[in-house]
C-alpha cells in the first residue's frame, strides 16, 4: 500500500483541514507514505510571495506539530521535486481540454474570479501528476476531490494503454468521520480557507479566547432540545459532530449528557483549547529552529525525489523522450 495526498500552502489551517485530513494523515503514517505541500498548486490564487513562503515554512511545520513522524513518514514540498511539474506537463500532452472544463472545482472558481489562469485548468494534471509519480495505490482525500481523482485515473488508464503499463491505478479513501467539517456561521457550506468567514472558520492556532468566542456565538436553533440531527439542527449536529472527533464519544451519546447549549459549547470550547495547545506548543518550538524544519524538509525531499524522478524517467521514455 502506497499513500500519497497533498495539502495546499493557500493559507491558515482550520479545524476542517484538520480533522477530515491531517488526523487520518497521522493516524495512518507509515514508511510508505508521502505527504506534500503543494505549493505549485497555490500559484493558481493569486497569492502574494511573502504570504506563500510563510504559508509554506508554517504548514510544514504543522504537518509535523499534528503527529506526523519524519522518521516513518516522507513529508516533502511538490516544488522542490522537479518531476512534479515535468510529468505534469507529459500529461497536460494527454489530457483534453473538454475533460478539463468539466471540472467543477474549475467552473466554480473560473465563474467566481471572472477571467482565470491556464493553471487553474491544468490544476488536476498536476495533481494526477502528484499521485502517479509515487505509484499510488491510496490516495486520502475530502469528498471535494473525488472528481480531480477520477481524472488521475482516467490519465493513467489512457497512458498505460497508448504507451505501455506505466502507472499504478490509485484508489481513493474519504474518511468516514470529519470528512466534512461546517462553518460556525453558516452549517450549510464547509468550513473553508478561501471563502473569508472569519467567525465561521476555526483556526488550529487561534487563541483561546478566540475559541471561546467562535464556539460560543456558533449559530444553533432555538428549539432547546440538545440532540444530534443533521436535517433538524444542522448547527448543533456540527458541534457535537466536532466534539466527537476530538474524543471519541459518539455524537448522539455526547447529546445526551446535556439539557442545555450554553454547557455543551462551554465544554466543546474547553476541550478544543486542550487539543489544540500541545500542537501549538510544538508549532511554536519547530518555527523557532528554521535550520532543523529545512533539515526535516531536505530529510522529506531527498526521500521522494528519487522514486519521482524513477517513475518520470520511464515515462518519458515511455513516450519517445531520448535520455
Ligand atoms: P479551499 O476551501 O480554499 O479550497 P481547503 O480549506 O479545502 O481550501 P485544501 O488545501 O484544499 O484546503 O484541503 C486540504 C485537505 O483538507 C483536503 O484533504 C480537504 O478535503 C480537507 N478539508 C478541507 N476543508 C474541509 C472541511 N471543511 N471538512 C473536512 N475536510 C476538509
Ligand atoms: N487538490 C487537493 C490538494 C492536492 C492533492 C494532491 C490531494 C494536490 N495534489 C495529490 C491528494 C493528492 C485539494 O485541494 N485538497
Amino acid at each position: 500500500m502506497r499513500v500519497l495526498s497533498g495539502i495546499q500552502p493557500s493559507g491558515a489551517i482550520h479545524l476542517g483541514n484538520y480533522l477530515g485530513a491531517l488526523t487520518n494523515w497521522v493516524r495512518n503514517q507509515s514508511e510508505s507514505s508521502f505527504y506534500a505541500v503543494v505549493d505549485l498548486h497555490s500559484l493558481t490564487l493569486d497569492i502574494d510571495p511573502e504570504e506563500l513562503r510563510k504559508n509554506t515554512r508554517e504548514l510544514v511545520a504543522t504537518l509535523f506539530a499534528v503527529g506526523l513522524d519524519p522518521a516513518v513518514a516522507t513529508v516533502f514540498v511538490q516544488s522542490h521535486v522537479a518531476p512534479h511539474a515535468q510529468l505534469s506537463w507529459l500529461l497536460e500532452c494527454t489530457a483534453s481540454y473538454g475533460e478539463l472544463t468539466r471540472m467543477t472545482q474549475f467552473k466554480e472558481k473560473a465563474e467566481r474570479q471572472g477571467s482565470y489562469r491556464v493553471g487553474l485548468l491544468t490544476y488536476p494534471v498536476l495533481m494526477a501528476a502528484d499521485i502517479l509519480l509515487y505509484q499510488t495505490t491510496h490516495v486520502p482525500v475530502g469528498d471535494d476531490q473525488r472528481q480531480h481523482l477520477e481524472l488521475a485515473r482516467n490519465l493513467a488508464e489512457r497512458f498505460n494503454n497508448r504507451f505501455g503499463q506505466t502507472f499504478t491505478i490509485p484508489e481513493g479513501i474519504v474518511p468516514a468521520v470529519g470528512a466534512r467539517v461546517m462553518d460556525l456561521q453558516d452549517p450549510t457550506r464547509k468550513m473553508s480557507k478561501s471563502l473569508h468567514s472569519p467567525t465561521g472558520t476555526l483556526n488550529i492556532y487561534d487563541s483561546p479566547e478566540d475559541i471561546e468566542r467562535k464556539i460560543k456565538r456558533a449559530v444553533t436553533d432555538n428549539d432547546g432540545d440538545v440532540a444530534f440531527d443533521w436535517t433538524r439542527k444542522p448547527g448543533l449536529s456540527n458541534l457535537l459532530e466536532i466534539f466527537s472527533s476530538i474524543t471519541d464519544r459518539e455524537p448522539a451519546q455526547i447529546a445526551a449528557g446535556y439539557t442545555r447549549y450554553g454547557d455543551l459549547k462551554s465544554d466543546l470550547a474547553t476541550a478544543l483549547i486542550e487539543t489544540l495547545r500541545p500542537i501549538r506548543e510544538r508549532f511554536e518550538t519547530l518555527m523557532a529552529d528554521q535550520a532543523e524544519l529545512d533539515r526535516l524538509v531536505s530529510l522529506g525531499d531527498n526521500r521522494a525525489r528519487p522514486v519521482a524522478e524513477a517513475t518520470y524517467s520511464l515515462a518519458a521514455s515511455r513516450m519517445g523522450l531520448v535520455s
